[in-house]
């Protein structure tokens, strides 16, 4: 028997960066994301018989870098007397470049290893063995806007508005196709321990949340976009001003940021944001999707775009 399931990444607009506890990968900071519809990542599961290792093909290509992981996650779902199992993972966007792959693939892979394994885990319990294993894996599983509550021991996770209820739509500005130079995991290590931001960072996160729900549940734009950018430049701050210092932009990530401010001096609804990579994401109304697709398209150093409306959690597909 083989369990697939399918989740999109999300994009934070108030960003999750640092750890509370390294053992069980629990985020310091509350978040507050969106998840995508046509960005995906798909992902099969098949306990087998035999022994032998766990196998894992990512893309069509062995991935012996990213197998402990899911060998890890799996145990969390399956318990560690469980049936090895062969793992094949699709996505149609490119991967470890700052566009939330770990996201989707922890999302995906925990609904898949839940429906193998025969379990009746609620959304929440599979969301938090998701986030043990990507902090922001635990976000795809829901759709919409969605928080992420860091509390002492564990998260919570909930939908605070659906995608149907206030449809925006990213459009992504590729500008680098490579894997990034630092993994996120340790660039947030490497903030916690070197930036003189990072306590200030912590500390003003909880206000950002909230002015960020507000603004959701209200479908006040102006004023999601003024906290979302602001919350962006401040966590690369914190990367910026870590020793030795984590700067994942490049020049087309700048020439994106100003083509979107451009637009928003012509009065367009959009924003920017940006993660742990030089892509930058721009949050439209729909009615605005198009103009803001060229002018990026347009931008120097803007390899391509990919276009996004807002979409559901992860799924189980089929059982075959
Ligand atoms: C986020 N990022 O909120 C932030 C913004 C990147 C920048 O969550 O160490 O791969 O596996 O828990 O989930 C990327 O970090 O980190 C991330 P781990 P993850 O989306």
């Amino acid at each position: 028997m083989t369990t697939v399931a399918q989740a999109q990444p999300n994009i934070a607009l108030i960003k999750y960066w640092g750890k509370r506890d390294h053992s069980q990968n629990l985020p310091a900071v509350s978040s507050l994301s969106v998840t995508l519809q046509s960005l995906w990542t798909r992902m099969s599961v098949e306990f087998r018989d035999n022994d032998g290792p766990d196998t894992l093909l990512v893309n069509d290509a062995q991935a012996p870098a990213m197998l402990a992981r899911v060998s890890h996650c799996l145990d969390l779902v399956a318990g560690p007397v469980r049936p090895r199992a062969d793992v094949i993972s699709h996505s149609n966007f490119p991967i470890g470049a700052g566009l939330a792959s770990s996201a989707s693939a922890f999302a995906a892979l925990v609904i898949a290893a839940e429906g193998e394994c025969g379990g009746s885990r609620n959304l929440l319990d599979l969301a938090r063995i998701a986030g043990a294993s990507s902090g922001s894996a635990a976000r795809s599983l829901y759709g919409g806007f969605v928080v992420l509550t860091a509390r002492q021991d564990e998260i919570d996770v909930q939908t605070v508005c659906e995608s149907s209820e206030w449809p925006l739509e990213v459009v992504v500005a590729i500008t680098e196709e490579g894997p990034k130079p630092v993994g996120s995991g340790e660039a947030m290590i490497r903030g916690e321990k070197t930036s003189p931001f990072y306590s200030s960072w912590i500390e003003r996160q909880d206000d950002d949340l909230t002015a960020a729900r507000d603004a959701v549940l209200a479908r006040d734009f102006a004023k999601l976009g003024a906290i979302a950018e602001h919350n962006c430049l401040k966590m690369h701050s914190v990367m910026w001003s870590s020793r030795p210092p984590i700067v994942y932009w490049n020049s087309a990530t700048l020439s994106s940021m100003e083509t979107i401010r451009a637009l928003q001096a012509d009065g367009l609804p959009v924003f920017f944001t940006i993660d742990a990579g030089p892509q930058v994401k721009a949050v439209c109304l729909p009615e605005a999707a198009d103009a803001v697709t060229v002018a990026l398209r347009q931008t120097r150093g803007v390899l391509n775009t990919m276009r996004s409306s807002l979409g559901p959690g992860a799924r189980k597909m089929e059982v075959v």
